[in-house]
């Protein structure tokens, strides 16, 4: 039996049918095989999905510092979507609202009797409090459920005390996972606020939006520290450590980097065409992607200066780990990993792991969709489902005054043939064959390849990690860092090989065999005979 058909066999014949679909094991290396994603959970199954509001609020809003985001329903979902994520936040200028969680805190009587008084309360408690210039209002269930006009509230609010208010209609049971509430946030944030600054291009610099980083452990501050130096302008980050001005202003950018294809490819492909910013997928994760995005970046912009300074950058960053990296490459090599993370992170931390000469046998996603499996180019022929059709598609238009192209057409199509501008491969070109990926894995899926495969390391996340360590496997977490990071760049992936290191060497593990098991504890002879 083939391991994708034992992880199947237990199944009743209703749920192997809707499974099937979504595991795969692929043919052959570099080739991409369909796989079924972003559609319904099968109700009572552990899965390690989160919901709309999670998305919306917790992962795209949450992470901007100066903005004050309340969530409007139960405290545990405000209180759930504030302190789990690690999306660190500096505080340059004193208005850094990240260490305090905003919510109406709904009870009972408020889901009876309506919300949004305590709601408008809620903002002029914040506006007296913190002086934001701008509030994000995001819903929960109850909230959808009872009806509160958040979009009311939000315009009461933008006159009554003079600030921009957004309101996010991104209840939990909106979509089928948390990916339906990145769609939503993009939406709004495109819609009210990015290109509303009145900022003019910064001439003769070359300026760069870093997309779908959350600095997560701090890896959006590495990443710019090494775009820096080469000499880019990083103007925001959207949206960890991210700021409201930034983003009312990010319309100037030359060019906008993808980090998280599956959370923000609605904005990239919205600012090309409004203001025409190309957008460039680039991984910042493992040291050979890192020089393909710098280098695929110096192509672009085809300055000499720059190309010349990514050169030196890179040899410069590579030499200060080389000698700390092979000391991990040693005892790296021949292990090999799962990875089970949410819609992009299985793959970005492939290309790491394989430097370090550990190969990845299973992974998986939450809640990509097939394009962040299978590349873009299948997204004409995803059939969109009642639940994709319930999140607002918005259209944009082009903006006359503010469209600006930074290289010219022919250039473009010609770059198109070369490097990963406009264009996302996907992750299964990037696995080998007989390496087996499984969509929105439950645990029990979880637990039965950890017993086929036995992998030397899991990464994931917090609700199963403790499942593998229990087991007897070592884990990491990939969505937090476990306290740890920052894992991009060059820095970072020494980073990700020493945490690795101490995680599969870590002396516990030689204790999990209980010591009767291998030698003997009682001493005695047998007595009774003369
Ligand atoms: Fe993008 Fe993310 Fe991810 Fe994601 Fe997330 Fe995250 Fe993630 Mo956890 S935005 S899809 S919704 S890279 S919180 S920073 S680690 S599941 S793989």
């Amino acid at each position: 039996m083939q391991e994708r058909e034992k992880i199947l066999d237990n199944y009743t014949a209703k749920v192997f049918k809707n499974r099937k679909d979504h595991i795969v094991q692929l043919e052959e290396s570099g080739v991409s095989q369909e796989i079924a994603a972003n559609s319904r959970s099968i109700p009572g199954m552990m899965v390690n999905r989160g919901c709309c509001y999670a998305g919306c609020k917790g992962v795209v809003l949450g992470p901007l510092r100066d903005v004050v985001t309340i969530t409007h329903g139960p405290v545990g979902c405000g209180f759930y979507s504030w302190g789990t994520r690690r999306n660190k936040a500096n505080n340059p200028d004193g208005r850094n609202f990240i260490q305090y969680c905003f919510t109406t805190d709904m009870q009972e009587s408020d889901i009876v009797f309506g919300g949004e008084k305590k709601l408008k309360q809620a903002i002029k408690e914040a506006v007296e409090i913190f002086h934001p210039e701008c509030v994000l209002i995001c819903s929960t269930c109850p909230i959808g459920l009872i009806g509160d006009d958040i979009q009311a509230v939000a315009t009461w609010a933008q006159e009554a005390f003079k600030i921009q208010c957004v309101a996010f209609s991104c209840e939990g049971y909106r979509g089928v996972s948390q990916s339906a509430g990145h769609h939503i946030a993009n939406n709004g944030l495109m819609k009210h606020i990015i290109g509303t600054g009145d900022a003019l291009p910064h001439a003769g610099k070359h300026t760069v939006n870093i997309l779908g980083e959350y600095n997560i452990g701090g890896d959006g501050w590495e990443t710019s520290r090494v775009l820096k130096r080469i000499g880019y302008e990083v103007l925001n980050v959207f949206t960890g450590d991210g700021s409201y001005e930034g983003i009312k202003d990010s319309h100037i950018a030359d060019l906008n980097l993808v980090m998280c294809h599956r959370s923000i490819n609605y904005i990239a492909e919205m600012m090309k065409t409004k203001y025409g910013i190309d957008w460039l997928k680039v991984n910042c994760i493992g040291i050979q992607e890192t020089i393909r995005s710098l280098r695929e970046m110096a192509m672009y912009f085809n300055d000499p200066v720059i190309t010349a300074k990514t050169e030196e950058v890179i040899a410069d960053e590579y030499a200060a780990i080389t000698g700390d990296l092979d000391f991990y490459k040693e005892k790296l090599a021949g292990k090999t990993a799962g990875i089970f993370v949410g819609g992009s992170r299985t793959h970005h931390y492939q290309s790491l792991l394989k430097e370090l000469g550990v190969k990845t046998i299973i992974g998986g996603y939450e809640f990509a969709h097939r394009d962040d499996y299978e590349g873009r180019d299948v997204l004409p022929s995803i059939k969109l489902d009642a639940d994709s059709k319930n999140i607002e598609e918005i259209t944009v238009t082009k903006d006359e005054a503010k469209y600006r192209l930074v290289i010219d057409r022919e250039r473009f199509e010609e770059l198109k043939d070369k490097i990963e501008l406009e264009e996302y491969k996907g992750m299964f070109r990037d696995m080998d064959s007989g390496t087996i990926t499984v969509d929105d894995f439950n645990h029990y899926e979880t637990e039965k390849l950890m017993e086929i495969f036995k992998p030397d390391i899991f990464y994931s996340g917090i609700k199963d990690k403790y499942m593998m360590v229990k087991a007897g496997m070592p884990a990491r977490q990939l969505h937090s860092y476990d306290y740890s990071g920052p894992y991009s760049c060059f820095q970072g992936a020494l980073n990700f090989a020493r945490d690795s290191y101490m995680a599969i060497y870590a002396p516990a593990w030689k204790l999990i065999e209980a010591p009767w098991k291998t030698t003997s504890t009682l001493m005695g002879k047998i007595g009774g005979a003369q």
